[in-house]
Parts: C-alpha cells; sequence; structure tokens
C-alpha cells in the first residue's frame, strides 16, 4: 500500500534497523523502544490488522508469522528469561500503525494486565 510506512520499510524504500527478514516477513526494532528489547514483526504482504487476515491465506500468514516472531525472540537470546508478543488491534487495542505487526517485547519483567 503506498502510504503504508510498514510496506516501505518492508520494500526497503524507508530505512529501518532490520533484524532479520524472509520472503514473507521482516522484523526490525521499533522506534520508540518500551523495552531493551523491541522489536516489530511484520508480513511482507499488506494486512491492516489480525482482524483483517481471512480467506484461505490467514492461517497460513499468521501461523508464519508467530513462528517467525518466535525464532526471532530466540535469535535475540530471550528464551531463558522469556518474552512478550503482542498484536494491538483497533483503536481500543492501541494500534497506531495500520499493517499487522507482532511487538516482541524482552529483556525486563513484563507487567501484568498491560495498560
Ligand atoms: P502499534 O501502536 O501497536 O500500532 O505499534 C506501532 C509501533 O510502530 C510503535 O511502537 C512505533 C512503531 N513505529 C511507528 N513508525 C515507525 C517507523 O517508521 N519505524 C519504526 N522502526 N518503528 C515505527
Amino acid at each position: 500500500m503506498s502510504d503504508c510506512v510498514f510496506c516501505k520499510i518492508a520494500d526497503g524504500s524507508i530505512p529501518a534497523d532490520i533484524v532479520a527478514q524472509n520472503d514473507h516477513a521482516v522484523a526490525f526494532r521499533d522506534l520508540d523502544p518500551k523495552a531493551p528489547v523491541h522489536v516489530l514483526v511484520i508480513p511482507t504482504q499488506h494486512v491492516a490488522s489480525v482482524r483483517d487476515a481471512s480467506g484461505p491465506d490467514a492461517d497460513r500468514l499468521l501461523g508464519a508469522l508467530f513462528q517467525f516472531a518466535a525464532g526471532v525472540a530466540t535469535d535475540l537470546g530471550l528464551d531463558e528469561r522469556g518474552y512478550r508478543l503482542v498484536t494491538n488491534t483497533g483503536p481500543d487495542g492501541g494500534q497506531s500503525v495500520f499493517h499487522l505487526h507482532i511487538h516482541v517485547l524482552g529483556g525486563r519483567l513484563m507487567a501484568w494486565p498491560p495498560g
């Protein structure tokens, strides 16, 4: 999508601190980190949010994205202490960028419930 900042990161037209990528997903450091490790995992294909991932490809897309996020967490050394995966959805969910993304948060103890 031409006016989507995460599509532009995925196609390389705006810079990001990329930590991993494959043909279907990109992981890059959040501009405004909320934890010592804060990485965003996005599909290269534009999908606005998890509620918009529907149809025959949705299972594969979401499954692959979570597996990729878990692999990124492993590669960043988060397995031993653990980490949090979050996908904010819509206004009440706190979503501000409308391209599906999983936050990978780690490196400190996470509070519960979230704010
Ligand atoms: P959310 O509020 O769940 O939609 O999270 C969006 C996140 O995206 C937020 O933590 C800040 C981050 N972000 C927004 N624009 C950019 C950008 O241009 N580059 C990077 N690296 N992160 C961005």
